[in-house]
């Protein structure tokens, strides 16, 4: 049970919604990672690390075994592609939905429609179960922008409320998933690790549902 775990974790609403279950687990961040600039901290726990890192680099670190598990947005997981990686457990948490998003009218066009996104994998593939032929024009934020400057027809990217959208003159056209983040585990590590491993899954699911 002495295994050093080591979590993967991005700062902003991950990190903030999973502190509250890994305090649960008994491990507690000795910094906040959004005043330190230290990348690696120590917890609570000796034997329990966190690395923090882009929310898209997790599924990397954890796929290549730099982080023995990680938190991850379904949306960064779809767009990464799953068979690296276990996904034992839906924390319920940082939830939003992936959407088309476009202006509310747009002028009729003989053209393929332009998509904008940074989920450039899940377009393709939503649009290819369509039989839908479209443009996908790759960005790496504030895709909301791009409808509003000529540089595509609609958008993909996730919503929570819909206030930026709104904001930005848009409208949410077509659900492509319902999004939370999950618990991703290194396939090695899982057999390596295995007794620490499932204990500190069945804490987390125990503080899901509590
Ligand atoms: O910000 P950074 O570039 O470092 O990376 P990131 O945007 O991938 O990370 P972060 O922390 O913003 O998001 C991490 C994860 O949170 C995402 O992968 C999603 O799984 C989840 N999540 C939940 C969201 C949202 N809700 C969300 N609303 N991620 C992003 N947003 C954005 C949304 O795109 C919009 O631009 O927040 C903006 C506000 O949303 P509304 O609809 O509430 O206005
Ligand atoms: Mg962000």
């Amino acid at each position: 049970m002495n295994d050093l775990l080591t979590i993967a974790l991005s700062k902003g609403r991950i990190f903030k919604e999973t502190l509250p279950l890994l305090a649960q687990a008994g491990i507690e961040p000795v910094d906040d990672p959004e005043t330190s600039r230290k990348l690696i901290l120590d917890t609570s726990d000796a034997a329990v690390k966190l690395v923090i890192i882009r929310a898209a680099d997790v599924p990397t670190y954890v796929e290549y075994g730099a982080a023995d598990v990680g938190v991850a947005g379904k949306d960064v997981l779809l767009e990464h592609g799953g068979n690296g990686l276990y996904e034992p457990l839906d924390l319920g948490i940082a939830r939003c939905r992936l959407m088309v998003a476009g202006p509310e009218t747009a002028p009729a066009s003989v053209r393929r429609l332009r998509i904008a996104t940074k989920y450039v994998n899940s377009t393709r593939r939503f649009y290819a179960d369509r039989q839908e032929q479209v443009e996908i024009i790759k960005l790496y934020g504030s895709m909301e922008l791009a409808p509003i400057v000529g540089l595509a027809d609609r958008i993909v990217d996730v919503v929570d409320t819909g206030n930026t959208l709104k904001a930005n003159g848009l409208v949410p056209l077509e659900h492509i998933a319902d999004i939370s983040s999950r618990l991703v585990v290194n396939k090695a590590s899982m057999k390596m690790k295995h007794e620490r491993i499932t204990k500190f899954i069945a804490d987390l699911k125990a503080a899901c549902h509590s």
